[in-house]
């Protein structure tokens, strides 16, 4: 078993920390806790980048090693790092259990080292019909991120 986890920063009042954990070649499960979201659906993802030198907007594009468009996290055509939506109920706390395949902790496509990121508004998963549809789910802002180490 190999286990992850991403401690969310913020300048928006968002906290929260997210754990992955995955067995062997299966898939990998994340579960989250956040509050001080605004209620409904905020786009969540894994970002191509650790790096929050200048706050989440450094953490560069969605994770993408195989050069597809943005999607919902059961298409076919997706970024590994499309997570889809996650829910914060009227008290602003989203708590959620997401299992996927493409986000492994180990080898080549490894999401260790990137960070995940939540938005401030919810992912059209690529259906929207925006100009941002097809790469980001025009999903607005980033309003926290963390960086995905390793855990013992
Ligand atoms: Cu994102
Ligand atoms: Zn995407």
């Amino acid at each position: 078993m190999v286990k992850g986890v991403a401690v969310l920063s913020t300048s928006e009042g968002v906290s929260g920390t997210i754990y992955f954990t995955q067995e062997g070649d299966g898939p990998t499960t994340v579960t989250g806790n956040i509050s001080g979201l605004k209620p409904g659906l905020h786009g969540f993802h894994v970002h191509a980048l650790g790096d929050t030198t200048n706050g989440c907007l450094s953490t560069g594009p969605h994770f993408n090693p195989a050069a597809k468009e943005h999607g919902a996290p059961e298409d076919e055509i997706r970024h590994a790092g499309d997570l889809g939506n996650i829910t914060a109920g009227d008290d602003g706390t989203a708590t959620f259990t997401i299992v996927d395949k493409q986000i492994p902790l180990t080898g080549a496509h490894s999401i260790v080292g990137r960070a995940v990121v939540v938005h401030g508004d919810r992912d059209d998963l690529g259906k929207g019909g925006h100009e941002l549809s097809k790469s980001t789910g025009n999903a607005g802002g980033r309003v926290a991120c963390g960086i995905i180490g390793l855990q013992g």
